[in-house]
């Protein structure tokens, strides 16, 4: 596994533990997915169920496929177990990017703005700065608007474990590196 893979994990597991105790739980899941249905109250509500779902069914793959000791959450260690067997969650991140990305797009023309980019990227808990280089590293049009496969692409490509140096290594550490 690459290291650029390794950080980006790293990153969302950090993300994923809403709460800060160390393990990703369904409560975490709960707090995530209400975070992310308030950046996007404006979304029709087909696109926020759909989101909704798509965090449920995260959830409950991370849960079946990771949490090896059978205690309820997943830790750092069993949670790595994830890039070591993409195709494990292939369905489900592919799942969640979908529902992601659509909720970036309320008016359907395709194409997300920036600040509708960040304002779910912050809802997930990235850094603005960050968000920033993601974005513009997406090759946004002359009216700052990416195509909605764009970051669905994005994001599948994030959990990569062979992949380095694609637009999601933005997200890792100081925007400016
Ligand atoms: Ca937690
Ligand atoms: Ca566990």
């Amino acid at each position: 596994m690459r290291a650029e893979a390794i950080s980006r994990v790293k990153l969302v597991f950090s993300l994923l533990d809403v709460n800060g105790n160390g393990r990703i739980e369904a409560e975490d899941f709960e707090l995530m997915a209400q975070r992310v249905a308030e950046a996007a109250h404006d979304s029709a509500e087909p696109a926020k169920s759909a989101m909704n779902d798509a965090f449920r069914r995260y959830w409950a793959t991370l849960s079946a496929e990771l949490d090896a000791d059978r205690d309820g959450g997943v830790d750092f260690d069993e949670y790595t177990a994830c890039v070591l067997s993409p195709e494990r969650f292939d369905e489900t991140v592919t799942g969640f990017a979908e529902a992601l990305a659509a909720l970036g797009d309320p008016d359907g023309d395709g194409l997300v703005e920036r600040d509708r980019f960040a304002a779910l990227m912050e809802a997930i808990g990235f850094e603005r700065a960050n968000i920033d280089a993601l974005f513009d590293a997406f090759g946004p049009s002359d009216a700052d608007r990416i195509p909605v496969v764009t970051w669905a692409d994005g994001i599948k490509d994030y959990y990569a474990p062979d992949k380095a140096g694609i637009p999601g290594d933005h997200l890792v550490g100081d925007a400016a590196a």
